[in-house]
């Protein structure tokens, strides 16, 4: 027979257990993806849309070189741009609830970032460095059936990956046929899912050696829908890598434009990227820098990088014969 006091004491124990959280399911998933010799980079949540109960945590491992944060911006939050934040970061481990942006910073292969997901409903997950790059996960109250388990969510990353970094077509279309001195800055391709656009771009100059003469005019363009890269000889630019350098005109079709006539020129041309999308709710886009022109003055060996991207091997040369 349980005395008055015991009772009252196995009521307040119970009364605390059914206050603490229940310990919820750890899950894994992947944000990026990238070839041996890091030229091909999976813009992607790998897999990008996830179904969990309330209370759950998922944990995700960057795996590329290229940078990318995880991040759950509030309904009709303006995305910040990536060195700003949610405006700042927050610390893996962090809670999300809908009510407050959370984000990790750029993070790199090796790093990774845990997000506890304390209310239900259907979020948002953006990169913050990359705009077709996002994805969606579904919280579910604790008694709704989840469709999937950890080692198919496994096999989807996975395969993913694998198709993105071995799509044989993104190499093929009109970059063949450009003319002979225009130089495609990259290349790439757009994929949908239920859950948002994964992306791969590659980060090389197509043709990574051109020849030309004394006083001919290179140029560069980018086929990648998304990724901005840049065309930069000499010294990298301190700061802000968008904006083209203070030697560089444009020219009347909206072209930049500028002239090197020694290997000690510094020339860089800010972002060059294809003319983007029109998006409904948002006011149009201008047209944008879309390419690059420069005209070589002297015979040498000019070579170059893209600021964005040179540490994952983007980098090129113009010789330049009298
Ligand atoms: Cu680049």
């Amino acid at each position: 027979m349980i005395r008055p006091r015991s009772h009252w004491f196995i009521t307040v124990v119970f009364a605390l257990l059914a206050a603490l959280p229940a310990l919820g399911t750890e899950w894994h998933a992947a944000v990026g993806a990238q070839s041996q010799n890091k030229g091909r980079q999976a813009l992607a949540f790998l897999p990008n849309e996830i179904w969990i109960h309330v209370g759950d945590n998922i944990t995700w491992t960057f795996n590329a070189d290229d940078i990318h944060t995880v991040t759950f911006l509030t309904d009709g939050q303006v995305r910040p741009p990536f060195p700003v934040g949610c405006p700042g970061f927050s610390s893996s481990g962090a809670s999300f609830d809908g009510s407050t942006c959370v984000t990790s910073p750029p993070f790199v292969t090796g790093q990774s970032f845990s997000v506890l997901f304390t209310a239900a409903g259907n979020f948002k997950l953006v990169c913050l460095v990359h705009e077709d790059m996002t994805g969606v996960i579904h919280v579910l109250d604790t008694s709704a059936a989840l469709p999937h388990d950890q080692s198919f969510y496994d096999q989807q990353a996975a395969r993913e990956a694998h198709t993105l970094l071995t799509s044989p077509d993104i190499f093929t279309g009109h970059h063949h046929d450009r003319p002979p001195q225009v130089i495609a800055a990259g290349i790439g391709k757009i994929v949908a899912t239920a859950g948002g656009h994964q992306t791969v771009s590659l980060m090389r100059f197509l043709e990574p050696e051109l020849l030309v003469h004394a006083g001919d005019t290179v140029e560069w363009d980018n086929d990648d829908p998304i990724t901005p890269h840049t065309i930069t000889f000499g010294e990298e630019p301190q700061g802000d890598p968008a904006p083209p350098s203070g030697n560089v005109t444009t020219d009347a079709d909206g072209a930049l434009h500028a002239t090197i006539s020694s290997r000690s020129d510094n020339v860089h041309s800010g972002f060059i990227i294809s003319a983007p999308q029109e998006r409904i709710g948002l006011p149009q886009a201008p047209v944008g820098t879309t390419r690059f022109r420069i005209t070589f003055t002297k015979a040498g060996v000019y070579p170059y990088i893209c600021a964005l991207h040179d540490d994952l091997g983007m980098k090129g040369r113009i010789v330049v014969l009298p």
